[in-house]
């Protein structure tokens, strides 16, 4: 019998079809009861594919004595304990490289629909109204000056992509960079310093709400956050007071702490662009995704190196 794998999560279905042609897939996310599921299967489960989002919870996998595997399908490993990975000789691997343009892309993409509010013209066409002064004017995104909390890949694709807009850039990261752009030793300074406060840093506990009512108040009633990386950067309760007060302009948010619920009071704000976490949802970068997803997987079970090892 093939190798028995468990799906945690919704995947898109070429790679679903893939992983039924050669594993014997139990999609975790359906079960009814998912207890007596484990209490029956548990010994024979070998893998576990799951999004960056998700990852494996640690009572999972503790429930797991057979586990060899866990293929994530995404960059992100925050929500896999990977010191408990290695301890257990159980193997990570996740998809880097091939979604750090998509991201980009779509930072960009929520930058210049929040500073020029492309979701409220929208709106605005839409309802059957044209703009005749009952439509704010928006900000310029050109020649302002940008923050990158996090300057690994995607933080510097998002600024080549910030080149071209004239923009005046600057980092605060973790571990210095090579790099013309200027670093700032902190994050608050950074968001003192910035027009646009781009989040592009991985979760981690340090990580965990650094985005917090100070940083805010640095960013200021002329600033405007953006979020691309992982919801749990941001004190998400701070940013709706800072944005219900109008202790800062604006935000654009890919990611929630708590997805998918996203809280209400974020509904009723006019100037904050929401997305589904999708940064990396499009049919090029989802297949590539799966191509490594099942790379790392087929080098796995035949005993060969894995193309993107993260233990
Ligand atoms: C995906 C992500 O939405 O790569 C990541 O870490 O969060 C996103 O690309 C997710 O992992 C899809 O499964």
């Amino acid at each position: 019998m093939s190798p028995e794998v468990l799906q945690l999560c919704p995947l898109m279905p070429a790679l679903e079809k893939a992983l039924a042609e050669r594993f014997t897939v139990h999609r975790f996310f359906e079960l009814a009861d998912a207890d007596a599921f484990l209490a029956e299967n548990a010994s024979r489960l070998r893998g576990v594919v799951t999004g960056g989002h998700i990852g494996i919870p640690a009572e999972l996998a503790a429930r797991l004595p057979a586990l060899e595997i866990v293929a994530i399908n995404g960059v992100g490993f925050d929500k896999v304990d990977l010191a408990e990975a290695k301890r257990r000789g159980v193997r990570v691997s996740n998809t880097p490289d091939v979604l750090t343009e998509d991201v980009a892309d779509l930072a960009i993409g929520l930058i210049v629909s929040v500073l020029r509010q492309i979701p409220l013209g929208d709106a605005h066409v839409r309802a059957g109204r044209w703009p005749s002064g009952d439509l704010a004017l928006g900000s310029k995104v050109s020649r302002r000056r940008y923050g990158i909390f996090g300057f690994g890949r995607i933080g510097q694709a998002i600024a080549r992509r910030l080149e071209g807009f004239g923009a005046e850039l600057a980092y605060a990261s973790r571990s210095p960079v090579e790099t013309p752009v200027r670093a700032v030793g902190s994050l608050i300074e950074l968001a003192a310093w910035s027009d646009v406060l781009v989040i592009a840093a991985s979760a981690s506990p340090e990580t965990r709400n650094v985005v917090d009512a100070g940083v805010l108040d640095a960013l200021g009633p002329h600033g405007v956050l953006v979020n691309v990386a992982r919801g749990s950067l941001v004190d998400e309760a701070a940013l709706l007071d800072a944005l219900e007060a109008g202790r800062i302009a604006g935000a654009a948010l890919d990611v929630f702490a708590d997805e998918p619920h996203v809280p209400e009071r974020f509904f009723s704000l006019h100037n904050v662009v929401l997305t589904p976490h999708m940064a990396s949802a499009t049919h090029e970068t989802r297949q590539a995704m799966a191509d490594l997803v099942l790379a790392n997987l087929d080098a796995h079970f035949a005993g060969r190196e894995m193309p993107t090892p993260l233990v």
